[in-house]
């Protein structure tokens, strides 16, 4: 029962971790607005939402997430569609 026990946690770990890979991706920030919290970024490919690399704007799930970005830094982010939007949801340190 106990090996039994492992082998899900195990399971369940592994499955985390691919998640985390496939909604991560990097990019270069190249313009921040405040006043509207954007942001410009030239992303890699999105898995989660299906696009190949470009450069676009996305909001920001937070004003206060725009404080740890400036242009030209390059970030390791999530995005996803929040209320129809393309939005970044998170910015990975
Ligand atoms: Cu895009």
């Amino acid at each position: 029962m106990k090996l039994i026990q492992l082998t899900a946690a195990a399971l369940i770990f592994s499955a985390g971790a691919a998640m985390a890979d496939t909604h991560i991706t990097s990019g270069t920030v190249t313009k921040i607005d405040t006043k509207w919290s954007k942001v410009t970024i030239d992303h890699e490919e999105l898995k989660n939402l299906d696009m190949p690399a470009m450069k676009m704007v996305f909001q920001v799930a937070e004003p206060e997430m725009l404080e740890q970005l400036s242009e030209g830094k390059e970030i390791r982010f999530a995005a996803d569609r929040v209320n129809g939007k393309l939005t970044v949801t998170e910015i990975v340190q």
